[in-house]
């Protein structure tokens, strides 16, 4: 296996100046052909284009066929020595897209032809200079079966519908913007669509589409709202307009990622394209905002603008990550948006930080490069993104952005140019902040506090850790916000400092008694705090920032859980009165739902320095149990104050109230009662919502079997024939509490509904089951025996969905030493497989190292 390295990088010898492809669609092969106009840039330069698993048939270099003597063509290029100056270069070959199951290229999902590109799926269509350095004008022309595939759908604006030639059709498309190729889409199938508009500031007419399988068009309405918003939003905060007259989204079942931001052409994953109450939650709603913004941002974030090599990933995903989770904080609740998107970078990104994988947003090595589209790219990536954000202001932050894209509009640059035009309206240390791109690990922030005639000092110590490889990194740099109370709550001092030291005091004067620091306010940087003797209950009780006062609860329960899992009678009274005071808070009611949540596993497993989820289940079953008892009526009248199973609405003030009763019912559940199971069972039969119908089948399945099972077998018969609840029912199985979930798991693969070749399934079913740690961890080892079998079988059709599987096993160096050695022996089986993809092999074997 070969590994690219950043510093290798070379410009590309030759520049594409058009493409102008023909897909010709058949049952069995699809037929291509490609007319190239080149430029040679480098004299002494052979022309090597990438090509994968392609069957070539022609290549003709200025009207002139190449005996085969005349180029080499192997398992990746095809090179061919000796070109002109200027040429035109045309090929011919074929490709099997019904028998692509790596989801990569073009590839059916069930009756439609669909392609995915980024970032290296082009070779698997033609052979191209497939780096996102090369741009080009595509003219893309689609032919297929009028009947099968009456919708025929490409990049840009559609420029001509040719003439049906028996049972076949024909149309063309033309981008007129230069793209790279993994920015190349085509769609052909038999679909049903929505269709809407949009003019722009300038009062351009766009005309929106999306497309989706028959039968499912009146699910389409959320999106197509969430589209015009976020067009709306990116001319009102970047100030940037659409640019194509259409804009197309189409939605398939089979797909690897979340989405995917083609020019004009956006792919879906299904799941954050279709909606309605009845089928989907209210995090789906928010989902399919979220992502159909992000797709719609990376126009200019990735499109117009692009990478200059995939080392560069974060320059459009970190910033297109921030854009969106400012607009889904301008849609909804911007305090809730702040907490979750913190939640989840911690869950996924903190804990991929602190394991053999490790990477900088900017990593400066890969073996597959499908392998980095990771949490660290993407969100950690974002709060880069939103440092600087901080660090320049609104105001300024807009005019580096301004500048940014007037500077780089139609080139693949480097996160370089981007800092560049940060740098030009922000004072601040820009070779110090630049460690954020190539260092690893996330920074620990030891507070240490002293008070002392009127002066209050803090001292702050900065902690890297070291590199996978066990070198040292330096302390960063990066805004830290921070609030001085006094002992009424208010705040006496308000301020953002700049840490870029690995240890710095901070002096402030004039208290008459010691002040109540509330530290990383809105989480202003991605660090660790490390705080000892802090008064939670009060920052609960008072902290004014939303962030750190929910900050407060959860470390307050995790600080009562580590307690109880030194002994198990500890006293947590204290905890149980915060907690009550948290039941009394006038608040938005969405907000109030996140600050009653207990700690998740994963946050408690973060802070072990050697893992065992045992202790970890017990305490927390303990402190929920003592929880629900204490204040059972009041969580029951909060409940029944806010459910409304008749109204399906979503509105904010109805979202954040099945959130609010959601939570107090699984709260509850900890009681494993008679009642709360009748109160849940009660839910699930009679609410309108799935939020609602979800949150009821995950309390049934913890603390009742029977109902559980009737609820379950009542809910597959309701949506059997909806692939995207399905999901959600292998999830929640998968997830289950209950003994015995191995088992069932296995025979969940035989139900008629699961296809292994589906993505969604597979994430749903096994990628669940491996984030149930009690059950995965198991410490018979079964667990691991089963995920890395299917690690194999699958590897062998979609590397991709077997690499990100192999994920779940990247806390191996943590865990005890029992776990430790059953994971190895699994890990090492997986490395040892003949003929495993270099995906799967990548990560296995950086988390065996
Ligand atoms: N570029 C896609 C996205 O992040 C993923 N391949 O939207
Ligand atoms: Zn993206």
């Amino acid at each position: 296996v070969q590994e690219i390295f950043l510093k290798d990088y070379k410009k590309p010898s030759f520049t594409i100046e058009s493409v102008n492809l023909t897909f010709e669609l058949f049952e069995e092969e699809t037929n291509v052909t490609n007319i190239m106009k080149f430029e040679k840039l480098d004299e002494s330069a052979d022309l090597v284009l990438d090509a994968q698993e392609l069957e070539l048939k022609e290549v003709v270099l200025d009207g002139e066929v190449l005996g085969s003597d005349r180029y080499t063509h192997d398992e990746e290029t095809l090179t061919i020595s000796n070109v002109p100056q200027e040429f035109t270069l045309e090929i011919r070959n074929r490709i099997y897209p019904q028998k692509n199951t790596e989801l990569e290229g073009l590839y059916k999902s069930g009756d439609i032809f669909c392609t995915q590109c980024e970032p290296e799926g082009f070779r698997r269509i033609t052979p191209y200079l497939d780096r996102p350095d090369v741009m080009s004008i595509f003219t893309t022309t689609v032919i297929a079966d009028q009947k099968k595939y009456p919708i025929l759908l490409a990049n840009g604006n559609k420029v001509h519908c040719h003439e049906s030639f028996n049972t076949r059709h024909g149309v063309t498309w033309h981008d007129p913007h230069p793209k790279p190729s993994y920015l190349f889409a085509l769609v052909a199938g038999d679909l049903d669509f929505i269709t809407d508009s949009f003019v722009t500031a300038s009062g351009n007419d766009v005309e929106l589409n999306i497309y989706v399988d028959k039968g499912n068009s009146d699910k389409a309405d959320h999106a197509m709202k969430s589209l015009i918003n976020a067009m709306k939003w990116d001319e009102e905060k970047y100030g940037r307009e659409y640019d194509l007259d259409i804009y197309n989204i189409v939605a398939v079942d089979s797909f690897n990622m979340g989405a995917m931001e083609n020019k004009g052409l956006n792919i879906f994953n299904s799941a954050y394209v279709l909606a309605d109450a009845d089928t989907a939650t209210d995090a789906n709603f928010m989902g399919i905002e979220s992502v159909i913004a992000h797709e719609y941002f990376h126009n200019w974030t990735g499109n117009r603008i692009t990478c200059r090599n995939w080392f560069q990933l974060t320059l459009k995903e970190g910033l297109t990550v921030f854009r969106d989770q400012c607009f889904s904080a301008d849609m909804n609740s911007s305090e809730v948006q702040r907490i979750q998107d913190v939640k989840a970078l911690r869950e996924r990104q903190f804990v991929e930080d602190a394991s053999p994988t490790a990477h900088p947003i900017q990593p400066k090595s890969y073996i597959s490069m499908n392998n980095f589209y990771t949490a660290t790219v993407y969100e950690k990536g974002a709060e880069v993104i939103r440092m600087l954000h901080t660090l320049l202001g609104e105001e300024n932050y807009r005019k580096a952005t301004d500048l940014y894209f007037e500077t780089f509009d139609g080139q693949a640059v480097r996160t370089d140019d981007f800092l560049w035009a940060m740098k030009e309206y922000g004072e601040f240390d820009l070779e110090h902040f630049k460690l954020w791109y190539d260092q690893s690990g996330t920074p620990s922030l030891e507070v240490e506090e002293n008070y002392a005639d009127g002066k209050y000092t803090l001292t702050l110590t900065q902690n890297v850790p070291n590199k996978v490889d066990g070198s040292l990194q330096k302390a960063m740099y990066f805004p830290l916000k921070i609030a001085l109370m006094d002992k009424t709550g208010a705040v006496a001092e308000e301020k953002m400092l700049i840490i870029s030291k690995e240890s710095e005091s901070f002096m402030f004067e004039g208290f008459e008694e010691k002040p109540v620091l509330s530290i990383n306010r809105d989480f202003s940087a991605p660090v660790i705090i490390k705080h000892q003797d802090v008064d939670f209950a009060f920052l609960m009780q008072h902290d004014t920032n939303s962030f750190t006062k929910y900050e407060a609860a959860q470390e307050f329960a995790i600080s009562i859980l580590f307690k109880l899992m030194e002994d198990i009678e500890s006293d947590i009274s204290e905890y149980l009165e915060a907690f009550g005071a948290l039941l009394e808070l006038d608040t938005d009611l969405s907000y109030k739902a996140l600050l009653l949540e207990l700690p998740s596993i994963s946050t408690l497993m973060q802070k072990q320095d050697v893992v065992d989820f045992e202790p970890l289940y017990k305490a927390k079953d303990k402190l929920s149990y003592e929880v629900a008892k204490k204040y059972e009526a009041k969580l029951l009248k909060l409940y029944f104050q806010n459910h409304e199973p008749l109204n399906s609405a979503l509105d904010s003030k109805s979202i954040a109230k099945r959130a609010l009763k959601n939570r107090v019912l699984s709260l509850l559940s900890a009681l494993e009662s008679k009642e709360i199971a009748a109160v849940a069972k009660e839910q699930y039969e009679h609410s309108l919502t799935m939020t609602d119908r979800i949150t009821a089948l995950d309390v049934l399945e913890s603390i009742d079997a029977e109902l559980s099972e009737i609820a379950f077998n009542d809910f597959y018969n309701r949506y059997k024939n909806n692939t995207l609840v399905m999901n959600k029912y292998f999830a929640l199985l998968a997830a289950s509490p209950r003994e015995g979930v191995l088992d069932r798991v296995m025979a969940l693969q035989n139900d008629e509904v699961y296809d292994e070749k589906v993505p969604n399934l597979v994430r749903s079913l096994i990628g669940v089951f491996a984030r149930n740690y009690k059950y995965f961890h198991a410490k018979d080892g079964y667990g691991y025996k089963f995920l890395s079998d299917k690690i194999i079988e699958i590897d062998k059709i979609n590397p991709q969905m077997a690499s990100a599987l192999s994920g779940a096993f990247k806390i191996y160096p943590k865990m005890i030493e029992s776990n430790k050695k059953l994971m190895k022996a699994t890990l090492e089986c997986i490395v040892s497989t003949q003929g495993i993809s270099k995906n799967t092999f990548e990560i296995v074997s950086k988390i065996l190292k």
